[in-house]
């Protein structure tokens, strides 16, 4: 089945987010999925005590949840999770995998779940059933023939904490620290930078916070399409007049209005909610020049106020007894003239201040942010200026203040928690020695980029994938696909088909699992499990439907079917117990880790989950100096790459990828992007109208993307239509993941190794669509002024 797409429009979206199109939108994808029934069932027990945890974002659930506790996109999550589709062996008889490469992301994924244990057939390109016992033992064998450091354990992040917990258990018995996973291209920059700055490498928000903040700063984070439950906090703190200032290159719709989708009076009434007070349309790159702008001004206004006998603006008792760095930061500050923060950053001085202005006049602050800080060049330091601003007033470790990173996979921030991290350093070494009879290896793992280096110099040559989709959420795709293609072993274990699984190696396999929403019974016991979100909280959930076929198997007896095979009985680890009885595995989840998940079995069903503990919400600061550290930012221009091809940048613009509100992540539901006003299309690249007129161009042409640094390697895309759109002069977007082969894979944060993929240097090239192509253009009459 090839989807027809509905023809591309463009028409400016003028309505809040939420709202009506929000609860068709629910509908229409229940309906595509053929899930209408079982999906309307389980959206009633999703995010709920004794439910299941949604499997889209890592947003917290409150402990006393609505009567429905979820989004549009975690309904479509859901949906997409029950389809009654099925991707069978037959169709696997039907397509060989050359034929399958062909197929757009949307139409693997839309062939419904995968239902049986497959090995890929080189004979006949063609994956074939397999069993499961044959499986593990071939794998098994495989991996005992390869040196473990040539071997890489990736993760995605929805894995629970008791299946994660033995990955990494298996990875390092097994004899190496290759463990990189989703965070590494996501937020690694913030677990770098807060572990620096504050002592712990997570948020420290809660949902209770947003009960008690006076305001809330906003970076780089489309909460309408990524987080859509957290637009009911805002929305309760926007009733009690809390003041909420963005800073994004784009005017995001969930930013702007919202209109509860879940309360009858809001939807037939004329009434949204103004969620962003001062929007600040700042440029791609631009935040730390904002940051410094918005210091800057605090420190005048401290001035004015010690000269006239006025209340101090800073909180310098909080900065005497509790931080370091605090002088340097504020001469680096003062280095830095207002002509060149404005041109940084792209917005006037007058904007900084009104920002300054908001935030002296109020006692209890928080920043939320998301991959527009972290996914830089400069990705660790962004997310640092965001903690120096917090901490020039004490806006840390007190209710209704703090730093609020937006995870993305629901489970992605407890992985790292219980172990999943390439650096053995952050894992209880001698505890795990002692309980399971094992040494850790010393040597650091494979971060992702690690690993795509090791696979395109070819010293990597196994790859395990626990969820996810490596192939297409990395940089360079154009480049890792051929040498993907060399390694000895590749083993996924997925839910649905994707491009991944579509590139063999010399050995391969797919791997069928339960997804969380599912029923997992071992023994005829039906097993629960625990996930950590966002906010640091600890919860239990379980399954409640049916699973989509007989063969899947749990990740939990995935991991320990392929760990007995491969390591026989060579430790203590009771992999057979463990997959019985998850219990068993909490159990040694809290030996291992007391200070976080003692008496976890216990704890874990709390009405709402419980909390992580964590130093910095206390003002106890783990760092080296044992004070919140002001960091001084060592560069305010995002791009130093790119003068070796257009030293003066005019025909340069910086690019940033983004997701649509149709996808999640790799996984497209569709060709709609709502709130931004696309239909039909994603082929398309968002520009300032005076760059489309400046680089001699109309709207509506059609152009390819050309990656402006190290143009001895030709990265390109396209050809997409240009788009005229409200966005920074010199700035552009388009999709992700369809523009991944223009990221160098060296083009990352510095210290967190973050692909940079909100800041890609490239220029346009005139081109032509394809037939097909230009039968689904946008009309022109769409873009006239
Ligand atoms: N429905 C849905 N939910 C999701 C996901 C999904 O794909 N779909 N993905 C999940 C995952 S894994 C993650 S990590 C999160 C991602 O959620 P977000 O963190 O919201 O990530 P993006 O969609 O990439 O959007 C980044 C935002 O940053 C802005 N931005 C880009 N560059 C800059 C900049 O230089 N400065 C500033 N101030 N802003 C900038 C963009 O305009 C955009 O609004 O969402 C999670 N939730
Ligand atoms: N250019 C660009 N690149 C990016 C980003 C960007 O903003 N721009 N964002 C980055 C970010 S933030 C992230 S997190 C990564 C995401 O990278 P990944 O996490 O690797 O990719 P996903 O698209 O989330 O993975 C989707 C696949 O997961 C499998 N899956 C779904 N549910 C389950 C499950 O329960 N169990 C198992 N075993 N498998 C399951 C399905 O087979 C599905 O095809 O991409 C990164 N890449
Ligand atoms: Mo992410």
């Amino acid at each position: 089945m090839r989807l027809i797409h509905p023809s591309a429009r463009f028409r400016p979206y003028t309505s809040a987010s939420g709202g009506w199109g929000s609860a068709h939108s629910v509908l229409n994808i229940l309906w595509r999925e053929q899930a209408v029934f079982k999906g309307a069932k389980a959206l009633l027990r999703q995010n709920k005590p004794h439910g299941f945890a949604c499997v889209s974002c890592a947003w917290a659930k409150p402990g006393d949840p609505h009567a429905l506790e979820f989004c549009e996109n975690g309904a479509k999550a859901t949906a997409w999770e029950l389809t009654s589709l099925r991707t069978g062996p037959d169709f696997f008889q039907r397509h060989s995998l050359t034929e399958l490469r062909s197929w757009s992301d949307h139409d693997l994924e839309q062939q419904g779940r995968l239902t049986h244990p497959l090995r890929y057939d080189p004979q006949s390109d063609r994956y074939v059933t397999t069993t499961w016992e044959q499986a593990f033992g071939e794998i098994g064998d495989c991996l005992r023939s390869l040196s473990p450091d040539e071997v890489v354990f990736y993760a995605s992040g929805r894995a629970s904490l008791e299946a994660s917990f033995m990955y990494q258990l298996f990875a390092r018995a097994y004899g190496t620290n290759n463990l990189p996973d989703s965070s590494n291209m996501c937020h690694e920059s913030t677990s770098v930078g807060l572990q620096q700055s504050i002592g712990v490498p997570v948020g420290t928000v809660t949902l209770a916070d947003f009960e008690h903040t006076d305001c809330i700063f906003f970076f780089g984070q489309n909460v309408g399409s990524n987080s859509p439950r957290m637009l009911h906090p805002l929305q309760e703190a926007r009733k009690r007049k809390v003041p909420i200032i963005t800073f994004n290159p784009i005017r995001e719709r969930g930013l702007e209005r919202f209109v509860n989708p879940q309360s009858p009076a809001e939807m037939l009434g004329p009434k949204s909610t103004l969620i962003s007070t001062q929007y600040h349309q700042v440029k791609i790159g631009g935040d730390t020049a904002a940051v410094l702008g918005i210091a800057k001004a605090l420190f005048h206004m401290e001035q004015h106020a010690s000269n006239s006998g006025g209340e101090t603006v800073l909180d310098h008792e909080f900065i005497a007894q509790h931080t370091e760095g605090f002088s340097e930061f504020q001469a680096e500050v003062e280095r830095h003239d207002w002509a060149e923060l404005e041109r940084i950053s792209g917005l006037g001085r007058a904007a900084m201040e009104a920002a300054a202005t908001v935030y002296a006049r109020s006692e209890k602050v928080m920043v939320v942010y998301g991959m527009g800080m972290t996914q830089h060049r400069q990705g660790v330091e962004n997310v640092q200026m965001l903690v120096n601003l917090l901490l020039l007033r004490g806006n840390m470790g007190k209710a209704g203040a703090g730093i609020c990173p937006v995870r993305g996979h629901s489970n992605v921030q407890g992985q790292r928690t219980v172990g999943i991290t390439e650096d053995p350093a952050k894992v209880p070494k001698e505890k795990i020695e002692r309980l399971f009879g094992f040494k850790i290896p010393e040597q650091k793992g494979l971060t992702t980029v690690d690993a795509c280096e090791g696979i395109l110099n070819g010293s990597v040559k196994g790859f395990i994938g626990l969820g996810g989709n490596f192939l297409r959420a990395v940089p360079d795709t154009n480049r890792m696909e051929p040498a993907w293609s060399a390694l000895a072993v590749s083993v996924q274990v997925a839910t649905k088909l994707n491009r991944t699984h579509l590139v063999p190696g010399t050995h391969t396999w797919l791997l069928p699992c339960l997804g969380r929403i599912e029923i997992d019974r071992q023994n005829n016991v039906e097993q629960s499990y625990t996930t950590e979100d966002s906010t640091g909280c600890i919860r239990a959930w379980r399954g409640t439907a049916e699973p989509a076929s007989g063969q899947l198997l749990s990740e939990v007896s995935i991991i320990s079917g392929l760990a007995q095979a491969t390591l026989g009985g060579e430790t203590r680890i009771p992999w057979q117990q463990w997959r019985q009885n998850y219990a068993a595995i909490r159990l040694a989840i809290s030996e291992v880790y007391p200070d976080i998940f003692h008496d976890m079995e216990a704890r874990m069903w709390e009405p709402g989950g419980f909390h992580r503990p964590l130093g910095a919400s206390q003002r106890k600061w783990t760092t080296p100096s044992g004070k919140a550290q002001f960091v001084s930012p060592s560069n305010l221009d995002e791009d130093d790459d790119v003068d070796e091809v257009d030293p003066d940048r005019r025909s340069v613009l910086q690019l940033m990828t983004l997701r649509s509100n149709d996808q999640f992540n790799t996984t497209v539901y569709g060709y709609n992007d709502r709130f931004r006003g696309v239909k039909g299309t994603r082929s398309v690249v968002f520009m300032n109208r005076s760059d489309i007129v400046r680089l001699g161009y109309v709207p509506g042409e059609w152009v390819r993307l050309r990656t402006a640094v190290e143009p001895q390697v030709v990265r390109e895309v396209g050809p997409f239509q240009i788009v005229a759109y409200d966005i920074p002069q010199g700035c552009a977007a388009s999709y992700y993941p369809e523009s991944n082969p223009l990221i160098p894979l060296w083009h990352h944060a510095k210290q967190s190794k973050v692909p940079a993929a909100k800041s890609i240097p490239v220029v346009l090239i005139r081109a032509q669509p394809s037939a097909s192509e230009a039968d689904n253009a946008i009309p022109d009459e769409d873009q006239a002024i």
